[in-house]
C-alpha cells in the first residue's frame, strides 16, 4: 500500500505564488524548461497555439502570459522530451502495464510509432503506417457499420473532427459518441427546448457589463482558471458573485493574480464569493425553485402594492412561452420542501433572490455539478427559467454559461460529431459528397457501453481519450473490452484502454496541437471552438518527438481510403495537404456558421458564430424561449439511512485520466489521491477517524458488486450525507444505468454509497 496523501489546511488563495512554483516544477519534470518558458509565451495568443486544456473563451486583448497553472502543466506534458517507442513495448508486456498506474503510463512520454498488439508475446509490436492502414480498412469492411463505434474525445480541431464524421458517415455509421455524452450532453439536450440552441449565449465581454454573477457546479479555479481574471475584475467592480457548491471551494473564496504580484504581494487575494450556498447533493433544482419563487412572490407583492415590477414584464410577454403555468407551479410550492429538498435556509434563498432581483444584468455559470445527475437536463432548466424572468438572456453582460470542458469539444458537436442525426445536416453531406447516409441514430456513450458489455459492438476507433477509465461500470467493461474485434486508438500518450487489447488492436500515435504539422502546402493551422462559440486558429510551435508520427487528418484519411471506395467527391489527400480546403468543405456545409472561415481563422478573440438566441430570436417549437415546469425539483438524490451521496470530481493535479501529479492544492490534499472527503459528523458517527482507512460499495439491487477500498478519510466542510473523492479513480462505482434523463450523461455526481471502515493494518 502506498504512504497516505497528506492533509494540510493552509489558507492560502488561489492562484499566487504556489501556482508559479508549480508551473516551474512541471516544465523540470517534463525536461523542456526553456523551450517550454518560450513556448507557453505562445498559448492562447492569436498567431500562436491554443491551450490543450480547458475550453475557457481567448480575450482579443491577451495578457502577456494569457495561461494558468493548468495550462501550462498541460502544455508541459504535451511538449514533453520523454518518448515511448518500439524498444519500450519490447521490454513490457500489457499484462505487466496494467500494474502501473494512470500517472506513470503517460508520463513515459509521446507515443511515437504505429503499433499493433501480438496475442503470442502479449506486447504492443511496430508495424508500418501502411501496414495498419489497410488491416484497419479490411477489419472495417469485415464489421457491420452498425456494430462499430467511432469515439471522439473534445480535444481533435474542428477539421480532423469534420474529415471523421464524414469518413464515419461514408462507411455507414452514426455511432459518434464524444466525451460531451459524459459532460454537457444534458446541457445540449435541456437549451435546445428551452432557448432554442445547444451553446450557452455569453460572450467573454459579457462579463464586464454584468453586475451580477452565478456559479451552480463548476469548480472555475481547477477547471478553467483563465476565467478567474474576468472574475478578479468583477469583484473588485463590486459585482456580487454567488456560488452554490456542497463543497467548499478554496478556490472560489479568494483568489490571486500572479501576473500581478504587487497585489499579490499587498493584499493576498481578491474575495470571489461573495454568497457560498453549500447546498445538499443535488439539491440546484430546488435551491432555483426557490429563487424563482421568491423572485415571482415579489412581483406579486409588486403588483398588490403598486410599486415597479421585479419581473421583466416586457420581455416576459413579448418573448417566452409558459409562463403562468411555471408562475403558479412556484407560488404553490412549500417553503418546506424547498428548504428539505435543497438543504438551504429559507432566509439565505430569499436574500439571494434579492440580490438577483436587484441586478439588471445576469450570467449564469453551471457546470459537472449540474450536468451530471439523475435530474441534469431539468436542472438546467430551471437556470434557463430563473434567467427568463428578468429578461437575462440576449442582452449585454447576461446569458446562460454552461462552462464546457475539452479545449474543442463544443466545435466537434458543431461540425457533426454527434449520434444525434438531427443535429447533423445529413441532406447537406449527402448532396455535397454525393453519397447517401445511414439515417438513423446512432448510439451515445453510454449506449456504445452497453453494446459492448451485450457483445453486439464488435469495433472501436477512438480518436483521442481514454474510453475505459472514463466510462461507468469497470468491472463489465474491461472484461467485455477484449471481446471486440477490431480496437483502433488513435493517441498521444499511453493510457489504461490501450492495454486492454481486442482481438485485432492498433495504437496509433499522432500529433499534439502543439506539434509543427508540415503537410504539402507547408507548416498548417488547425482550428477549434471554445465556451463562448469563437472560433480560434492555432500554430504548432514545436518540432514533432519523431520523425514517425502522422497528424490527426492524415491519419483519418488513411484510414478512410483504406476503407472506402474512392470518390471523385472527396480527394482525402488534397485536404491532408493542405488544411484549408477542409475548412472551406466546413464553410460550405454549415455557410451561416463558417463564412469567410480561413480569411478570419486568425481573427484576436476568436470569431463568434452567429446564435439566433443572442439575438433574442427562438428557434424553438414554440417560436419562443420555454419556461418549463420541473418534476423533480423537490426529488434531491436520497440519503441518509446509511446512504451517501458521492460526487466524484477532478483534483488540480489531473485533466481528467491524465494525472500530471497526485496533488489537489486547492483542497489540501498532497501525494495521494484515494481519500474521500466526508462531514465531521458523519466520520464521528461512522466512528471513522481522521486519516482512517475506508471503503464505499453501491447501493444498487441489480446483481452487480461494486466497491472501492483502500480510501483514506479526510474531514472537510461538506453537508452531511454528502461526500466527494476522486474520478476516475471511483468510476467502478457507477452502475451504468444511473445517468440523467434524456441526455445519459453518466451521474457522476450523485453515486449512492454505503460507507465501511476498513479495519487498520
Ligand atoms: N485542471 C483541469 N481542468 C479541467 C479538467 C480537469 O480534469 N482538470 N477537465 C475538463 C473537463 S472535460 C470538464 S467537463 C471541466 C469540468 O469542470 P467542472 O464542471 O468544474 O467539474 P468537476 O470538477 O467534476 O466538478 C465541479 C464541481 O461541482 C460540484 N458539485 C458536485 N455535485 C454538485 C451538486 O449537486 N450541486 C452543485 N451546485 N455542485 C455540485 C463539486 O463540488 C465541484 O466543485 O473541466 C475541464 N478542465
Ligand atoms: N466519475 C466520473 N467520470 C467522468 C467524469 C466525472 O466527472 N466523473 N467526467 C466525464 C467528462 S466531463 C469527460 S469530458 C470524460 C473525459 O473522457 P476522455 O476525453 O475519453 O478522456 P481524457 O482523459 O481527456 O483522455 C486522455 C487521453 O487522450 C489522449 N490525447 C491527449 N491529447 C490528444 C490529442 O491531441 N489527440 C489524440 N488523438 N489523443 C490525445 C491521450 O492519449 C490521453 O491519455 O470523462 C468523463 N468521466
Ligand atoms: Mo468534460
Amino acid at each position: 500500500m502506498s504512504d497516505k496523501a497528506k492533509i494540510q489546511d493552509d489558507n492560502a488563495p488561489a492562484g499566487g505564488w504556489g501556482s508559479v512554483r508549480s508551473v516551474a516544477s512541471i516544465l523540470t519534470q517534463e525536461e523542456v524548461v526553456l523551450l517550454g518558458s518560450e513556448i507557453l509565451l505562445k498559448q492562447n495568443k492569436p498567431g500562436g497555439f491554443m491551450c490543450v486544456s480547458c475550453s475557457w473563451a481567448k480575450p482579443a486583448k491577451p495578457l502577456p502570459f494569457e495561461f494558468c497553472e493548468n495550462g501550462a502543466k498541460a502544455t508541459a506534458w504535451e511538449i514533453t522530451g520523454k518518448t515511448v517507442g518500439p524498444e519500450f513495448f519490447a521490454s513490457h508486456s500489457l499484462a505487466e502495464l496494467r500494474t502501473w498506474s494512470d500517472h506513470r503510463l503517460e508520463e513515459q512520454g509521446r507515443l511515437t510509432h504505429p503499433m499493433r498488439y501480438d496475442a503470442a508475446t502479449d506486447r504492443y509490436v511496430a508495424v508500418s503506417w501502411d501496414e495498419a492502414f489497410r488491416d484497419i480498412g479490411a477489419e472495417l469492411n469485415g464489421l457491420d457499420p452498425r456494430a462499430v463505434v467511432m469515439y471522439t474525445s473534445g480535444r481533435a480541431s474542428l477539421e480532423t473532427s469534420y474529415m471523421y464524421q464524414l469518413f464515419g458517415r461514408m462507411y455507414g455509421t452514426n455511432n459518434f459518441p464524444d466525451s460531451s455524452n459524459m459532460c454537457h450532453e444534458s446541457t445540449s439536450v435541456a437549451l435546445p427546448e428551452v432557448i432554442g440552441g445547444a451553446v450557452g449565449t455569453v460572450l467573454l465581454e459579457d462579463f464586464d457589463k454584468a453586475d451580477c454573477i452565478f456559479f451552480f457546479g463548476q469548480n472555475t479555479t481547477t477547471n478553467s482558471p483563465r476565467m478567474l481574471h474576468p472574475l478578479q475584475h468583477a469583484a473588485q467592480r463590486g459585482v456580487p458573485i454567488i456560488t452554490f457548491n456542497p463543497l467548499r471551494e478554496r478556490g472560489l473564496e479568494r483568489f490571486t493574480n500572479p501576473q500581478n504580484p504587487i497585489q499579490m504581494v499587498l493584499t493576498g487575494g481578491t474575495r470571489i464569493s461573495t454568497q457560498y450556498h453549500q447546498l445538499r447533493v443535488g439539491g440546484d433544482g430546488a435551491a432555483l425553485l426557490g429563487l424563482c419563487k421568491a423572485v415571482i412572490e415579489a412581483d406579486d407583492a409588486a403588483v398588490a402594492e403598486n410599486s415597479p415590477r421585479v419581473l421583466d414584464v416586457a420581455f416576459i410577454a413579448q418573448h417566452t412561452s409558459g409562463f403562468e403555468e411555471f408562475a403558479s407551479y412556484c407560488r404553490q410550492a412549500a417553503w418546506s420542501d424547498i428548504e428539505r429538498a435543497s438543504g438551504l435556509d429559507r432566509s439565505d434563498l430569499l436574500a439571494t433572490a434579492r440580490v438577483y432581483a436587484s441586478a439588471h444584468a445576469v450570467i449564469a455559470n453551471y457546470g459537472m455539478g449540474i450536468t451530471q445527475h439523475r435530474h441534469g437536463v431539468e436542472t438546467a432548466k430551471m437556470i434557463v427559467n430563473l434567467l427568463l424572468l428578468r429578461g437575462n438572456i440576449g442582452k449585454p453582460g447576461a446569458g446562460i454559461s454552461p462552462v464546457r470542458g475539452h479545449s474543442n469539444v463544443q466545435g466537434q458537436r458543431t461540425v457533426g460529431i454527434s449520434e444525434k442525426t438531427k443535429l447533423v445536416p445529413l441532406d447537406q453531406l449527402a448532396e455535397l459528397y454525393g453519397f447517401e447516409p445511414p439515417r438513423w441514430d446512432g448510439l451515445s456513450t453510454v449506449d456504445a457501453c452497453d453494446a459492448i458489455i451485450k457483445g453486439e459492438a464488435k469495433g472501436f476507433v477512438g480518436l483521442g481519450g481514454n474510453f475505459l477509465r472514463a466510462v461507468p461500470e469497470r468491472s463489465l467493461m474491461e472484461p467485455a473490452w477484449s471481446k471486440l474485434r477490431l480496437s483502433v486508438q488513435i493517441a498521444t500518450k499511453l493510457n489504461r484502454t490501450h492495454l486492454i487489447p481486442g482481438e485485432t488492436t492498433y495504437l496509433l500515435p499522432c500529433l499534439g496541437r502543439i506539434d509543427i504539422d508540415r503537410q504539402a502546402s507547408g507548416a498548417q493551422a488547425v482550428s477549434m471552438e471554445d465556451s463562448t462559440t469563437c472560433i480560434h486558429g492555432s500554430r504548432g510551435q514545436r518540432e514533432p518527438v519523431a520523425e514517425s508520427l502522422l497528424s490527426e487528418p492524415a491519419i483519418v484519411a488513411g484510414i478512410a481510403k483504406a476503407t472506402l471506395a474512392p470518390s471523385p467527391r472527396v480527394d482525402w489527400d488534397a485536404w491532408v495537404g493542405d488544411y484549408a480546403l477542409v475548412r472551406d468543405a466546413i464553410e460550405r456545409t454549415y455557410p451561416d456558421q463558417f463564412k469567410d472561415f480561413n480569411q478570419r481563422l486568425f481573427q484576436s478573440g476568436g470569431f463568434a458564430r452567429p446564435l439566433a438566441a443572442r439575438e433574442r430570436k427562438w428557434k424553438t417549437s414554440t417560436g419562443k424561449a420555454n419556461f418549463t415546469v420541473p418534476k423533480a425539483a423537490l426529488n434531491p438524490p436520497e440519503q441518509g439511512n446509511g446512504v451517501f451521496q458521492l460526487m466524484t470530481l477532478r483534483a488540480d493535479g489531473q485533466f481528467n485520466t491524465t494525472i500530471y501529479n497526485e496533488d489537489d492544492r486547492f483542497r489540501g490534499v498532497s501525494g495521494g489521491r484515494m481519500v474521500v472527503f466526508m462531514n465531521a459528523q458523519d466520520m464521528a458517527e461512522l466512528g471513522v477517524g481522521e486519516g482512517d482507512m475506508v471503503r464505499l460499495s453501491t447501493v444498487a439491487d441489480d446483481g452487480v458488486a461494486r466497491a472501492l477500498g483502500g480510501l483514506q478519510a479526510v474531514t472537510f466542510d461538506i453537508p452531511r450525507y454528502s461526500i466527494a473523492a476522486y474520478y476516475p479513480e471511483c468510476n467502478g462505482l457507477i452502475p451504468l444505468w444511473h445517468y440523467a434523463e434524456g441526455s445519459k450523461v453518466p451521474a457522476a455526481k450523485s453515486v449512492p454509497v454505503r460507507i465501511d471502515r476498513e479495519a487498520a493494518v
